[in-house]
């Protein structure tokens, strides 16, 4: 059997950032609005009167102090707060594979690989934006790779389950070297006049070159990698290709995420540090033998306390990076940008574990070993 190595990465950031203050200044303008057009129905007791949102409560309760977006004119305008995308033709690139042909330029690039190295593209993400043909086969025409090129889609856990299906084509001897690219466009998922959520997510996409190990290159050697999904209803989403068929038709917010955020807290938290805790000890480690944790960025406390489970012992912030002040939730990116940002400082034989966790519930959770040639 083949062993793959992760050799580089890479990033696409859109150029705009919207801050929790700006966020929270346009939604109580909205709310403001809202409650003056239903003063009488609030009065009377048909409606409830919407509560404003706060930049402490966000920084506090989720650690996220901006996000990047795709349209920050369209997020911050009361009278739209949703991105506004302009239909392109169908000669165009697509949003989300022209965000992951970035990223994946920028791994190939810090590879020293072109194209002609590459035998597929692995696009996955939450969401597509069209069914077919696959983003994955559009990126993989951009870039020019003779190969193959599919979607696939696991929420936050995306990232993660598409490199472990990478690894598992290399390990086969099925490719020598897979793009994976995750391009994760979330604000248009978001209702931005939901108090709970509005400040959640934000857009990002990230690439991983995975090759063939031939012991010769620099990169991350797979220890092992694990999966574990488990049926939730506390993460969820009903946007599909079936509403506009739906009797009755569907409330619009019923597309939008939505969740029940503590008990995700309560419930992930526990089941991602056992995954881990067990996962090390099948491979004959520990926590002492990770220098890092490259975790979901979801929310600082779920991460401050499976780091702390994880290690047993108080942690420095580079044994858990965390991204999510500057991107929010970036779903099934989050993990594989913290890799990008904060691989650095590993000596040959050093130890790092890659873990997301979302809906799904998800878990998955990868030992990497840093290899310099
Ligand atoms: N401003 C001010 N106050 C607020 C706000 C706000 N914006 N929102 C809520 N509050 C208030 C509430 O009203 C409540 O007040 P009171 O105590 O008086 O009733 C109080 O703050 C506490 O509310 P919560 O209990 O809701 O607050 P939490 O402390 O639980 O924090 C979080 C909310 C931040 C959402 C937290 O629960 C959390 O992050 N949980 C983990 C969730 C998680 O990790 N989810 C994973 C989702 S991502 C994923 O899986 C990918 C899905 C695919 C994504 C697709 C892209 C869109």
């Amino acid at each position: 059997m083949n062993t793959a190595i992760i050799r580089s990465s890479g990033l696409w950031t859109p150029p705009e950032s919207v801050s929790n203050d700006e966020l929270v200044a346009c939604f109580n303008a909205w709310v403001e609005k809202w409650n003056a057009e239903n003063a009488d129905a609030i009065a009377a007791g048909e409606l409830e009167a919407k509560a404003p949102s706060s930049s402490g409560f966000i920084e506090k309760a989720s650690g996220i102090k901006s996000r990047y977006t795709i349209d920050k004119a369209g997020v911050l305008d009361i009278g739209r707060m949703r991105p506004e995308v302009r239909r392109r033709s169908d000669d165009e690139v697509s949003v989300m594979a022209e965000a992951g042909i970035a990223a994946a330029r920028q791994a190939l690039e810090a590879a020293g690989r072109d194209a002609a190295d590459v035998d597929g593209v692995i696009c996955s993400a939450t969401t597509m934006q069209r069914t077919y043909p696959c983003i994955a086969i559009e990126i993989q025409d951009a870039l020019g790779i003779d190969g193959f090129g599919y979607d696939m889609s696991v929420a936050c856990s995306s990232g993660t389950f598409g490199l472990i299906n990478a690894i598992n084509s290399i390990q086969t001897g099925q490719a020598d070297s897979i793009l994976l690219v995750t391009p994760e466009i979330t604000t248009p998922q978001l209702n931005f006049r939901d108090r709970d959520s509005h400040f959640i997510f934000g857009d990002v996409a990230v690439a991983l070159l995975i090759e063939r190990d031939d012991g010769q290159a620099d990169g991350w050697s797979i220890v092992n990698a694990r999966m574990k999904t488990s049926y939730s209803n506390n993460i969820r989403s009903n946007f599909g290709f079936l509403n506009a068929c739906e009797t009755p038709e569907p409330v619009f917010e019923d597309r939008y995420f939505v969740q029940e955020g503590r008990k995700v807290f309560k419930e992930v938290c526990p089941m991602v540090a056992e995954l881990i805790l067990d996962q090390l000890q099948a491979n004959q480690l520990t926590a002492a033998d990770m220098k890092r944790l490259w975790l979901h960025q979801a929310n600082i406390n779920m991460n401050m306390m499976i780091a702390r489970k994880v290690y047993d012992r108080d942690f420095t912030p580079d044994e858990a990076p965390v991204i999510l002040d500057e991107f929010a939730n970036t779903a099934g990116a989050g993990s594989l940008v913290a890799f990008h940002r904060h691989s650095d400082g590993f000596e040959n034989g050093e130890k790092g574990l890659m873990c997301s966790f979302g809906a799904g519930y998800s878990i998955g959770s990868v030992i990497l070993e840093r290899r310099a040639a």
